[in-house]
């Protein structure tokens, strides 16, 4: 979840074809797209597999009623702002209130994703370490990462960390 065009969909689209497709033209999702993939987590044994079912929903408001029935039941929130976008990252909170109101929110791990760290020059979040731990803190998100879903950085870490949360 996260505001429109933070980036959901490219970093979906990333973690699908290990990297090689990147959506360059904006297409904006209506209410959600679902996909799913067995993904090996890596270093581990090879029976260590977890099957993806991601629900890559829209940022946009008049979906909400529809995002949140779909949601209800999902394991992990990957959350995501955009590094260029200060407002994306003050709507973090509206997104995790919305997570709370459904049944999915009770004990359920929140992974934070900002991506676009490739837009150096318009980078308008900085987030330190201790400004960090305490959004982590205040929100109960378990993991903070930045990374790029058009250079493919920091994708198959979250999606990594989220497996092997999954896999515990
Ligand atoms: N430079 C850069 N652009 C990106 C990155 N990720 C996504 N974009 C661009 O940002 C725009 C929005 O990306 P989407 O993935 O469609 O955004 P979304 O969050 O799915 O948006 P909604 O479906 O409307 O909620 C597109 O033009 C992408 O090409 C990134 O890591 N770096
Ligand atoms: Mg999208």
């Amino acid at each position: 979840m996260g505001d429109p065009l933070t980036g959901k969909t490219a970093i979906t689209q990333m973690f699908m074809s290990d990297g090689g497709k990147f959506p360059k033209a904006y297409s904006l999702t209506f209410s959600i797209d679902i996909s799913s993939k067995i993904f090996s987590i890596p270093g581990e044994n090879a029976d260590s597999k977890v099957q993806f079912v991601i629900y890559d929903t829209s940022g946009h408001d008049i979906y909400t009623d529809v995002v949140k029935k779909c949601i209800k039941n999902c394991d992990v929130l990957l959350l995501v702002y955009d590094v260029t976008s200060e407002s994306s990252f003050e709507n973090l909170k509206e997104w995790i209130q919305l997570f709370s109101e459904t049944n999915a929110a009770v004990s359920k791990p929140i992974f934070l994703f900002g991506n676009k760290s490739d837009l150096h020059n318009r980078r308008t979040v900085y987030t330190d370490n201790s400004s960090k731990d305490e959004m982590m803190k205040k929100f109960g998100i378990s993991s903070a990462v930045e990374g790029s879903a058009k250079n493919y950085e920091g994708v198959h870490e979250v999606f990594t960390s989220m497996a092997q949360y999954l896999l515990k």
